[in-house]
């Protein structure tokens, strides 16, 4: 169910919200792509903030971004392969840099030695192949003249103790109802200018991360860029962080961000999707070595949808516009694993509670099949999978990789089922029961 945000803006019920919800539930698996400037330095897309960067030494990227590589094409074949039936892409991050031809801007990827409007070239050929378009857009901008800087982060205004005093002066030259005006502007081009938009992912109002000075949705407009939203793009899906109380909401499901996988116990029975990185940092990072590994991305998955929720996996494409051998190493995992798993996957979500959870495994459930999906973690090392109380519950066991039938015994109110000794070479075998 929808617990979350159920008062909408306008009229929707709650049928009508799962409906127009549904693509997006049934889907569970998600690409996310951050991509931008921060490529070219490759320590994080945070960099100008943390660096302390001012306009003029960032300004250097903007001059050398040249994605002699970039070929969406490519990019849309391997989130294709690795099962993700959405992809949404950074069209502006927290530096300002828009990928698309706004006409409000001049540091936008067209005016660079790309020429290119980058996020017209990736909604093209992601619809292709049939993923669904996500477009995030950044409420932080460090590069506008007019957007208030550093309500959360004052340290940026180097060495400066008296941050109210330091904040003030740094922004007596600033007007946010003009950036407000941009951001509106900015919105409603990516919302008109390309088709069909499937979701928006807008990031972050201050209130969700810690509020120093800031005054959370009031320096977005936050109500009435929801409403132009919604009447631009009626069936789009939005995500959380625009800071609005559950009556103002329009917001269609909350973030987690880089949760472990045991905390997302805590969301099932929400609408959720939670947001991850490969190797920690969300643009390209070279030098990072916090790679995760294929278990720890299929847990991600699995515990995922064993609460109900999604999983969005993040690449940061290279300057030259390419996902990373290291990045397409963890795609052709992924892609390995949902060839012959992803109906443990996709509409599924967390089993009934009168199914108990086997030993060493997660469930997920699909109710419209009635199909219950083990996600082996721990292979038995007796070869015996113990399902307790399944006795009148069990009609057929199959591995889901070839369908091949595994055998039981009903012993007492349980059911044991007779595994191969041998463990199939995939690193969570799933076993599909076809329920009474
Ligand atoms: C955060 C941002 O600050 C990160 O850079 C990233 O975009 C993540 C998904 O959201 O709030």
């Amino acid at each position: 169910g929808f617990a979350f945000g159920q008062k909408k803006l306008g009229n929707e019920t709650i049928e009508q919200k799962t409906k127009r919800m549904e693509w997006w539930t049934d889907a569970r698996f998600g690409m996310f792509i951050h991509w931008g400037l921060y490529a070219l330095p490759a320590r994080h897309e945070w960099i100008k903030m943390r660096e302390k960067q001012t306009n003029e030494q960032y300004q250097k990227y903007f001059d050398l971004f040249n994605p002699d590589q970039f070929d969406p094409k490519l990019w849309a074949k391997e989130a294709k392969a690795a099962g993700m039936k959405y992809a949404i892409l950074t069209t502006k991050h927290h530096e300002g840099f828009c990928l698309f031809d706004s006409k409000y801007t001049d540091y936008k990827s067209t005016n660079t030695q790309a020429k290119r409007d980058l996020v017209k070239e990736f909604v093209d050929a992601f619809r292709a192949e049939g993923i669904k378009i996500g477009f995030y857009y950044s409420l932080l901008d460090w590069h506008h003249p007019d957007f208030t800087i550093d309500r959360i982060h004052p340290q940026r205004l180097n060495n400066i103790t008296d941050t109210a005093a330091a904040y003030k002066d740094a922004n007596k030259n600033r007007d946010m109802a003009v950036y407000r005006k941009y951001l509106y502007n900015q919105v409603t081009e990516l919302l008109t200018g390309y088709g069909k938009i499937d979701l928006l992912w807008l990031d972050y109002s201050y209130a969700t991360k810690g509020n120093l000075l800031g005054k959370g949705k009031d320096d977005w407009g936050s109500v009435a860029l929801l409403k132009q939203v919604r009447k631009l793009q009626p069936n789009i899906i939005v995500n959380n962080r625009l800071d609005l109380t559950e009556y103002e909401d329009g917001a269609d499901f909350e973030t987690p961000e880089q949760v472990k996988p045991e905390e997302l116990a805590k969301f099932k029975g929400k609408t959720f999707e939670t947001c991850q990185t490969f190797s920690g940092s969300w643009g390209y990072y070279r030098d990072e070595n916090t790679w995760k590994s294929q278990r720890q991305l299929l847990d991600l998955l699995i515990s995922s949808v064993s609460n109900g929720g999604n999983l969005i996996l993040n690449v940061g494409p290279t300057a030259r516009g390419e996902f990373d051998y290291r990045a397409k190493n963890a795609l052709d995992s992924l892609a390995d694993w949902m060839h012959a798993n992803s109906k443990s996957i996709y509409k599924c979500t967390y089993a009934p509670d009168e199914y108990k959870v086997p030993e060493g495994s997660k469930l997920t459930y699909n109710a419209d099949i009635k199909r219950l999906y083990v996600h082996l973690y721990n292979y038995p090392s007796d070869a015996k999978l113990l399902l307790p109380g399944y006795k009148s519950k069990l009609k057929y066991a199959q591995f889901l990789f070839d369908n091949s039938e595994l055998k039981f015994e009903v012993q007492g109110d349980d059911v044991v089922i007779k595994l191969p000794a041998k463990k199939p070479l995939y690193e969570i075998p799933v076993i599909e029961l076809v329920l009474n």
